[in-house]
């Protein structure tokens, strides 16, 4: 679980990026295609072209989501309960994606704030995404 002052950090990061959340989605996707191109095979029926709109509409839900997640950071399951049951029974996506994403969105944090991604800030935001992935796969069987 994530200290008070970790939750503040989040909060703060994300108060920080708000304006820019669609252009940092779109980036996570696109870095993690790229990097991580298995993760294509979930998405067969989307242009992943660079700067589609089918990757800026994806990247603006899932911001919108983590988004959710960091104004009700003390209750993360609740808040994410329809999401973490969508990708459990339905789109069943390997957890070990959750991590990648994870990344991808730390690497478009990080180039933005620069040295407001202090490693206390990269540590928050860490915890922070393995928490919100532990709720995404916690539905499995
Ligand atoms: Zn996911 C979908 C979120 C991860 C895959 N997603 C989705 C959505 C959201 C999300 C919000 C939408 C829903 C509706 O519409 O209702 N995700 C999310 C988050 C995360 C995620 C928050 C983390 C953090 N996913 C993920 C991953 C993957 C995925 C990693 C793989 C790789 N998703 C997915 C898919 C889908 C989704 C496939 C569906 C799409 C369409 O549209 O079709």
């Amino acid at each position: 679980t994530l200290t008070q002052a970790e939750k503040a950090a989040v909060v703060t990061v994300w108060a920080k990026v708000a304006t820019q959340a669609d252009a940092i989605g779109a980036e996570s996707l696109e870095r993690l295609f790229f990097s991580y191109p298995p993760t294509k095979t979930y998405f067969p029926h989307f242009d992943l072209s660079q700067g589609s709109a089918q990757l800026r509409g994806h990247g603006s839900k899932v911001m919108s989501a983590i988004g959710e997640a960091v104004k009700n950071i003390d209750d993360i399951r609740k808040a994410l309960a329809k999401l973490s049951e969508l990708h459990a029974y339905i789109l069943r996506v390997d957890p070990v994606n959750f991590k990648f994403l994870s990344q991808c969105l730390q690497v478009a944090l990080a180039t933005r704030l620069g040295k407001d991604y202090s490693p206390e800030v990269h540590s928050a935001v860490d915890k922070f995404m393995s928490a919100v992935a532990s709720v995404l796969a916690e539905k499995y069987r």
